[in-house]
């Protein structure tokens, strides 16, 4: 797909296209940029349509069917096509994986004391977690809990259990059905191990084998690695509660040294947040001419702060170079994930420091300072000092803060939305039941340049409300809600007049922030807690998921296990399966006869919010329940995925 003409906007929103500006001025790439050098993109890659599983290629397969119709070996283009899906699941199932283990190995180290910064914060979880494996709670120390617990925990990863222990979670017609299909996850490492045996050369050949493995990849990503790295983050740093902050390059304060925290996991900026209250930080950087020290999040390390302790949150995907071209920058601490190298570049044009933390993600011009749990406050001051110093070196005649911040309410966890609804789901399914909401849908996902900033997101979103639609956000999509004004509870007034009510009586906005990428975890608990008071299978719902803006191999692992739970996801952008007809026939079709649910493709954010309105109204006419007739539903008479197909 090429970049399109976004009517000379790259952004929807107002501080990318300030500082973008600058950019041009200043002829310092961007993304954007890059993406055009790269055009025109790879056909036969776009398409699924290439293979370098092996030295005896690379190979090709022609889609006009006059050149090669087989790789040297002789696969053909179904094999192809599904190998190369099934090896992009099973690396983002592993990201998000190895994320949850890197919370756990922290979360053991408390648990036996070697940590400092770090402690137990929701025991209440604590327990509700150690009760589910059957784990003793009663009149034991929280730490002596928590080593069995991460004992246990660590058992999910690579063992020869025949099912992970969260699918207690899961209602028993689903875990019935993924049973007698064969894809149950087993061992978190085992299925993306298992994956890449399959897509190695002379292996799985059959496309449809390999794509129900992937299924079972991405399922020991959702409902394994990623819950783990959200319940046990939950533990250490609290469970979130409503908290209302602020978005958008206007969080950066001119007069006060500023660090950005990027990337995924909280372990580290968890205890930077605690190192920059230290009196004694505080007073160098006064010392050093500045008013305070202001931290700000970008993407999922962002949301995890923004969830739990209300940093304000720069930005999304595409936001991250340019928070550096504001000129405030003082350091950007980065972990791991979605995290691109040119920010070093970028940074060359600043005094900004980019300081990497994790030894698995090294960036060339970074300064490195490797995170240790045992010396997480230590490192987090020393991180915090580097920002410090970097001050004087500002040039104030170059910063740029481009527009005022935007307010927005996060901190929706299952347990927060249960709360407000009093303790029980059965507020919302009255509601949903009545018809006041229709339904709901989970937005989430990335940016990504072949699509306007923003765009997707906000426009899927709006029209989601306005038709009484409630929506759940996690990842950089919540950051585009919030950064267009959707995330207040004065946004009910763009809802209609049901899901108005609704929010107005509990003080809600009609977009719900759930937290990070892991934590779309958050989606399926309440999806098999909502299936669970109607006594029904999940993919029985009035449900739908959506990822207008995705670009990461997580998106596409986060995607198949929500449509492998029953529920029927739309992306915006297109993914690389479309050399092979029998893929898409299978991913977006067959599907649904199997899980209860399909993948469609839209790239227009007015189409998808259409044919979801439609796929609501038939879920809840199956189920029985009032029904819009489906004429007035207008326009969305084509299911998308099909007529973008290969034939
Ligand atoms: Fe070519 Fe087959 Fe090797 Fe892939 S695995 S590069 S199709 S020979
Ligand atoms: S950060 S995976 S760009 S949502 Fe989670 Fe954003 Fe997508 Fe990364």
């Amino acid at each position: 797909m090429s970049a399109m003409n976004f009517n000379g906007n790259r952004s929807l929103a107002r501080d990318a296209q300030k500082i973008l500006e600058r950019a041009d001025d200043e002829r310092i790439p961007t993304v954007w940029d890059r993406l055009a050098a790269q055009e025109p993109q790879c056909g036969y890659c776009a398409m699924g349509l290439s293979c370098r599983n092996c030295v005896m290629g690379p190979c090709r397969i022609d889609p006009f069917g006059e050149g090669p119709q087989k790789g040297v070996c002789g696969a053909d283009a179904d094999t192809i096509v599904a190998r190369n899906l099934g090896r992009s699941i099973a690396a983002g199932a592993s990201a998000h994986s190895d994320h949850g283990r890197d919370i756990l190995e922290t979360f053991e180290a408390l648990a036996e004391g070697k940590t400092i910064g770090y402690r137990i914060t929701d025991v209440e979880k604590l327990h509700a977690l150690a009760r589910e494996r059957g784990i003793a709670t009663v009149s034991r120390p929280p730490e002596e809990i928590a080593r069995e617990l991460a004992r246990a925990m660590f058992e999910e990863f690579g063992t020869r259990k025949q099912s992970l222990d969260f699918l207690s979670r899961v209602p028993e017609k689903r875990r019935a059905l993924w049973r007698k299909i064969g894809i149950t996850p087993r061992g978190i490492d085992r299925e993306s191990v298992e994956m890449m045996h399959r897509t190695h050369m002379g292996v799985d050949n059959d496309y449809a084998n390999i794509l129900l493995h992937a299924l079972r990849t991405s399922l020991s990503d959702g409902w394994g690695g990623s819950m783990i790295a959200t319940e046990l983050s939950d533990v250490m740093f609290g469970t979130p509660r409503p908290v209302v902050s602020q978005v958008n390059l206007g969080t950066l304060k001119p007069d006060h040294v500023n660090i950005a925290l990027h990337g995924h996991n909280p372990m580290l900026s968890d205890v930077i947040v605690q190192a920059a209250q230290d009196p004694e930080l505080v007073r160098l950087a006064k010392e050093k001419g500045a008013a305070g020290i202001n931290l700000v999040g970008l993407c999922c390390t962002g949301n995890e702060l923004l969830m739990r302790r209300g940093i304000p949150m720069a930005g999304n995907h595409l936001m991250q170079e340019l928070a550096i071209m504001t000129g405030a920058l003082e350091a950007m601490v980065v972990d791991y994930q979605c995290i691109m190298p040119s920010v070093t570049d970028v940074a060359k044009c600043f005094h900004t420091q980019v300081i990497s933390t994790f030894d698995k993600a090294k960036f060339p011009g970074a300064i490195h300072i490797p995170f240790d749990p045992e010396r997480g406050i230590e490192i987090g001051k020393q991180i915090v000092r580097r920002g410090i110093e970097a001050f004087p070196y500002r040039n104030p005649q170059r910063v740029r803060i481009p527009v005022e911040p935007v307010p927005m309410m996060a901190g929706f966890s299952v347990e927060a939305i249960l709360g407000a609804l009093g303790g029980t789901p059965k507020p919302l399914v009255d509601a949903i039941a009545k018809g006041t909401i229709r339904g709901a849908v989970g937005i989430v996902g990335c940016n990504n340049p072949k699509i306007q900033q923003d765009y997707g997101h906000v426009t899927l979103t709006r029209r989601l409300i306005e038709n009484d639609v409630l929506v759940l956000v996690t990842g950089c999509a919540a950051i585009a809600n919030g950064k267009a004004g959707q995330m207040m509870p004065e946004a009910a007034e763009m809802a209609g007049p049901g899901l108005r009510s609704v929010c107005q009586a509990l003080g809600i906005p009609p977009v719900l922030h759930l937290g990070s990428c892991v934590d779309n975890s958050r989606i399926l608990v309440l999806a098999a807690a909502l299936a669970g008071a109607l006594g029904v299978d999940i993919d029985q719902l009035p449900l739908a998921g959506a990822a207008p803006e995705w670009y990461s191999e997580k998106a596409a692992t986060i995607g198949t296990y929500v449509v492998a739970s029953g529920i029927f996801t739309v992306l915006g952008v297109q993914p690389p399966i479309f050399g092979s007809k029998k893929v898409v026939d299978l991913l977006a079709g067959g599907l649904e006869s199997i899980v209860g649910a399909k993948f469609a493709v839209e790239p227009d954010p007015e189409k998808a919010a259409l044919l979801i309105r439609r796929h609501i109204e038939s879920k809840r006419e199956a189920l029985g329940l009032p029904r819009l007739p489906l004429e007035s539903i207008r326009g969305a008479e084509a299911p998308a995925a099909s007529t973008h197909a290969a034939d």
